[in-house]
């Protein structure tokens, strides 16, 4: 018997660490899976799982392509002005929370993976279960899961530091499990609007944050009608005269990027950069002899580089995820969607949307550290490039999609003040701060925050609130439009029919 529970422990964790976390195979096998259940010849299965799993490959050369050269550049800010700063990133944040468990509560973080299990099945239940629950999304996103799973612990482990093992995996599993299937849920209708019926969700760290933006979209453009000014995309505005250069979106982010890395990087200076040539033994950073000025240039023009390759890796998988999740959702999963990488929306709408919600977040982000500063906040936030990038130009993509140019620039701007104040209250109040990062992405300085209050103030009748909301949210999605909710998923083009027949009839 321990022999079998021995070697069912060795399979559980090798799928953990190499398929359950590793969101490019996790998508291939899913494609796999789909193709067969389709009865799809094996050579064909086969080549959809070898394109899937490629894609998602070349979507994370460019991800961390632009993680690796632009996080440095933010946080190198921290060393060269010696502040003591909590850096607001995932990566930054899980360390933070690795770090102080055993400091803060005496714990280690073995059972991370076997939370992320839980939730992770308890996510495929809420939607096998879909005539009761309504939900429709499965969160496939294993990297971003893994650091969900750590800010959750440290968070649910503030509220009740007594509560013991179990009792922790099985609350948070539902918690956690709970949020992803309900989170993800929620982007659905405006994703499929976003890609014309991609058939796919998004499952990241800012799902709730897309619906508020989206839905705060709705009525930007509701009163824009209203007072007869038109709400211009960013795709229709033509430009006048030098500036159309502008119109090229590839000339845009080259020379908008050079002005903001070049500022910021002309502050670092040129010793800084060579310094990072010595800590990194050349991998990076900038060789004592070589030419700053291109330094600046092939670094900011290098922003535009890693989104090509980014985009070029959504493209190449999308195709197939959509086509091949028919068979999941015919067999398996009637009526569901993947939930994937928010970069995925990178490859859908207008790319310059990318930029303005990635430099007017930056802006509002700024703004707010500025504040932090003049206002001697007990905890100073350094701007993350992942909250920074990745929240805020999904955000200008769905906002310019849904309300035009105007909101896709407040908007973001609006959540770079957001995720700048709601990181630092949370993070020093839950005491992450002193450990020099914290998750920083939008829901994590919104929706979780406020589940922290509920928990940490109402114990168990907290928990029970939490949980509460959560399950009504879908259930208040179905009632406002029951006709529809479903056959969005099942029928895009039916539903996009439906929709424009109740249009006309208004
Ligand atoms: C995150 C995180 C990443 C990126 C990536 C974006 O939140 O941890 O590695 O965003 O998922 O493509």
């Amino acid at each position: 018997m321990a022999q079998f529970l021995d070697i069912l422990l060795k399979i559980w964790d090798y799928f953990a660490n190499n398929i359950l976390t590793q969101p490019a195979y996790m998508i291939g096998f899913i494609v796999l899976l789909g193709y067969m259940l389709e009865k799809k010849p094996l050579y064909e299965s086969i080549a959809g799982f070898l394109k899937a799993v490629i894609g998602y490959m070349i979507l994370m050369v460019g991800s961390s392509g632009l993680v690796n050269s632009f996080r440095p550049i933010l946080t190198g800010l921290k060393d060269r002005f010696n502040l003591t700063a909590t850096v607001i990133d995932p990566y930054f944040g899980q360390n933070a929370v690795t770090d102080g468990l055993m400091k803060t509560f005496g714990r280690t973080f073995g059972d991370v993976m076997l939370l992320l299990l839980f939730a992770f099945i308890f996510n495929i239940l809420l939607v096998r279960f879909q005539k009761y629950t309504k939900l429709r999304a499965v969160f496939t996103t294993g990297n971003v899961q893994v650091q969900q799973a750590a800010t959750a612990f440290w968070l649910l482990l503030f509220c009740f530091p007594k509560m013991g093992r179990i009792e922790v995996l099985l609350v948070m599993g539902v918690i956690l499990g709970l949020y992803w299937a309900v989170g993800s849920n929620l982007t659905i209708r405006y994703t499929q609007d976003l890609t014309d019926g991609g058939g796919f969700a998004i499952a990241h760290q800012q799902v709730f944050g897309i619906a508020f933006i989206s839905w705060l979209s709705d009525k930007f453009k509701a009163h824009e009608e209203k007072t007869h000014k038109s709400a211009k995309r960013l795709e229709d505005i033509q430009l006048p005269g030098f500036l159309k250069i502008f119109n090229e979106n590839m000339v845009a982010t080259g020379i908008l990027m050079l002005f903001f890395f070049g500022i910021i990087m002309l502050v670092l200076g040129r010793p800084y950069f060579n310094q990072v040539y010595v800590t990194s033994k050349g991998a990076s950073g900038l060789a004592p002899n070589a030419s700053f000025l291109f330094y600046i240039l092939t670094t900011s023009l290098s922003f535009a580089v890693n989104l090509a390759i980014l985009q070029l890796g959504v493209r190449t998988f999308v195709g197939e995820l959509t086509e091949s999740f028919t068979g999941i959702s015919d067999k398996l999963l009637p009526g569901s969607v993947p939930g994937i990488d928010v970069a995925a929306t990178f490859a859908f709408g207008e790319p310059n949307a990318v930029t303005i919600g990635f430099l007017f977040g930056a802006l509002g982000q700024f703004i707010a550290i500025g504040a932090l500063l003049v206002f001697h906040s007990p905890t100073i936030i350094i701007a993350g490039f992942i909250p920074l990038f990745f929240d805020n130009a999904a955000f200008g993509i769905y906002a310019n999609k849904r309300a035009g140019a105007k909101a896709a620039m407040l908007l973001p701007f609006l959540s770079g003040l957001i995720q700048v104040f709601g990181a630092a209250l949370v993070a020093t109040w839950v005491g992450l701060s002193k450990f020099g990062g914290y998750l920083g992405m939008f829901d994590w300085d919104t929706v979780w925050p406020f589940f922290t209050v509920l928990m940490k103030y109402l114990g168990i009748f907290g928990i029970i609130a939490v949980v509460i909301i959560l399950v009504v949210i879908p259930q208040l999605e179905y009632r406002h439009d029951p006709k529809n909710y479903f056959l969005m998923v099942t029928d895009y083009d039916q539903y996009k029919e439906n929709v424009a027949a109740k249009k006309a009839a208004k």
